[in-house]
This record gives C-alpha cells, sequence and structure tokens, in this order.
C-alpha cells in the first residue's frame, strides 16, 4: 500500500499538509519599537525566496497568500512593518508573498488603485489563492489573528490602537482586509477613482454587498492592531460624491478599465517592489 503523501517520484517526496491550526501560535505578540535599517534586517532574516516569498520547510501550506501593501514615502514604517509581519507569518506556515506597490511622484494617493495594481502584478510572480490587503502602518497584536482567506470576504483590522480598539461603524473595510481570487475578480476589484483620504473602502464594501458577499470577522480581542503615528492626509472632497454613485460603476470601474504604467519591479531580500505611474485617466 502506497503512503498517500509519497509522490510518483520516490525521490521528490511531498510534503504532509501544514496543520489546520497552526501549531506554534502563542496568542498576544511583542511589538518592539526598537527601529531598524533594511541591511540589518535582510541579514536577520535569510529563510526568504527572491522578493520576500516564503514557504514553511517542513509542511505544504495550506493558502497562498499575497499580502498587498499600498505605499508611498514610510520608509520607518516598511522597516517596522517588515521586522514584525515575516516572523507572524511564518509562525503560521503560511506561504506568502509580500508586495509593496510604490505610487510614484507627488500627486494625491491612491491606495485602491495600488492594491489594484498589486493584484494584477502579484499573479504574475506566484498562484497565489488568497490576498490581504494591508496598510503599511498596521500592525497585528495576536497571532491567532491568520492572515487566510476564508470563505467570506474577511476584515481583519477589527480593534485598532488609534481607534481606541474598537470597531468604528459596522461596514468599515480598510486597514487590513482579506479576499479570495474569485471574490476580488468578482467585485471587479477596488474602484479606480478615489484620489487622496477616504472611501475607496467603503465603496469595497458596498461592492460585497452588491454582490450578496457578508464581511466576516474575527473577535476583537484578536482581531487587534497598532497603528504606528503618521500625519493625516488631506482628504478627498467628492469622496461622498463617488461613493453615493458607485454602484452605477462597479462594473466599469476597477479591475476591468486599470491602466498604469510599472516604472520598476525588483525582487528585493525581503519584499518584491513594484514602482508605478498613475494617473486620472478617463
Ligand atoms: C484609514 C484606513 C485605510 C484607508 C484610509 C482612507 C483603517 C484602519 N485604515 O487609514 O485603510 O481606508 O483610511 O484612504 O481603517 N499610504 C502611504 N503613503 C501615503 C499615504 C498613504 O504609504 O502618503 C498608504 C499606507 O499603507 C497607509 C495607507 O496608505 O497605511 C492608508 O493611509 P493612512 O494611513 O494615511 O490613512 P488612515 O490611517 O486614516
Ligand atoms: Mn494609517
Amino acid at each position: 500500500i502506497k503512503n498517500r503523501t509519497e509522490s510518483k517520484n520516490p525521490t521528490i517526496p511531498t510534503l504532509p499538509l501544514c496543520p489546520l491550526i497552526p501549531t506554534d501560535l502563542r496568542g498576544p505578540v511583542e511589538i518592539s519599537d526598537v527601529a531598524h535599517s533594511m541591511e540589518q534586517l535582510e541579514l536577520l532574516f535569510d529563510n526568504l525566496d527572491p522578493g520576500g516569498h516564503y514557504k514553511p520547510p517542513n509542511c505544504q501550506a495550506r493558502s497562498r497568500v499575497a499580502l498587498i501593501i499600498p505605499y508611498r514615502d514610510r520608509a520607518s514604517q516598511l522597516t517596522a512593518f517588515l521586522y514584525h509581519m515575516h516572523p507572524f507569518l511564518q509562525k503560521q506556515q503560511l506561504e506568502y508573498g509580500i508586495i509593496i506597490v510604490e505610487q510614484a511622484g507627488y500627486g494625491p494617493f491612491n491606495r485602491a488603485m495600488l492594491m489594484n495594481i498589486g493584484f494584477v502584478e502579484a499573479q504574475k510572480l506566484h498562484q497565489y489563492d488568497c490576498f490581504i490587503f494591508h496598510d503599511v502602518d498596521l500592525l497585528p497584536e495576536d497571532d491567532r489573528n491568520l492572515y487566510t482567506c476564508p470563505e467570506q470576504p474577511r476584515h481583519m483590522s477589527v480593534a485598532v490602537s488609534t481607534l481606541k480598539y474598537k470597531l468604528p461603524y459596522k461596514d468599515i473595510f480598510g486597514g487590513v482586509s482579506a479576499l479570495t481570487l474569485d471574490q476580488f475578480k468578482t467585485v471587479n476589484g477596488f474602484s479606480n477613482k478615489f484620489w487622496g483620504w477616504g472611501g475607496e473602502d467603503d465603496d469595497m464594501a458596498n461592492r460585497l454587498k452588491y454582490h450578496d458577499y457578508h464581511i466576516s470577522r474575527y473577535a476583537a480581542n484578536i482581531a487587534r492592531y497598532k497603528m504606528l503615528p503618521h500625519r493625516r492626509q488631506p482628504a478627498n472632497p467628492k469622496r461622498h460624491e463617488f461613493l453615493y454613485n458607485g454602484n452605477k460603476r462597479f462594473n466599469i470601474d476597477g479591475l476591468n478599465n486599470l491602466q498604469y504604467q510599472r516604472q520598476d519591479l525588483k525582487l528585493n531580500k525581503l519584499y518584491t517592489w513594484v514602482l508605478v505611474e498613475i494617473s486620472e485617466s478617463r
């Protein structure tokens, strides 16, 4: 009788599946306030494939997770993020990659469009089945907050330090959120129309509702995050208007009309870096 985990080629044994619930979780995890340079971090984490990609060495991961991080001009937050996240994700025995999508230039920031770009670019690199859209300034405080994609889209940053660890309103979907490949395609990704602060996360919540999805969440004592301090971005004055008439655009504004110029892509040691130029078109 053949062992089930044995492959056809006897010289390459297949790894057993990783346990459903990772074995080494502890609950609350410490958040260090020691600053590291990127060079220091690169010496610290020597178990990553190029581009900051990781596979558990002793078992086959159940999920292949792409973390998509919208980014511009937050260097010290990025090092703090990488220092915290790599050990955190490895303890959860995931196959994962960290993709930093940086907006070039000084125009208004478009978080949602960078997410769409990250989704497209990540798929050119690995066969991801789960996408976690993640602010660079949020660090999870409990390792039972699993970075996976459940049956329904999951809003992960339920309790955030700067929001007094309370959900500000029921349909909030900003901060950190997880969608499967199929879910993200079904809703046509994020809207590309939200320039500047605000609204893009609520528009995504509306897209989910429109497609009969439900937002799932872990309990607030587990889905806790520390937000690193930063200045406020100028709010987008059009955000309410775009939110209000967003449903007219769900099927024409998103993944299917996404336009950008990729200026650079580097498989850095700790993350994949994609530099893009985006502009308001049509
Ligand atoms: C809230 C949401 C965030 C988003 C935003 C409105 C939570 C916990 N967070 O964050 O998900 O919906 O409101 O757009 O609900 N960024 C840069 N450089 C910049 C500006 C932004 O890298 O100059 C990136 C970075 O990853 C940052 C994220 O965009 O974490 C969100 O921007 P923010 O942190 O300025 O906004 P915040 O904290 O109000
Ligand atoms: Mn923030």
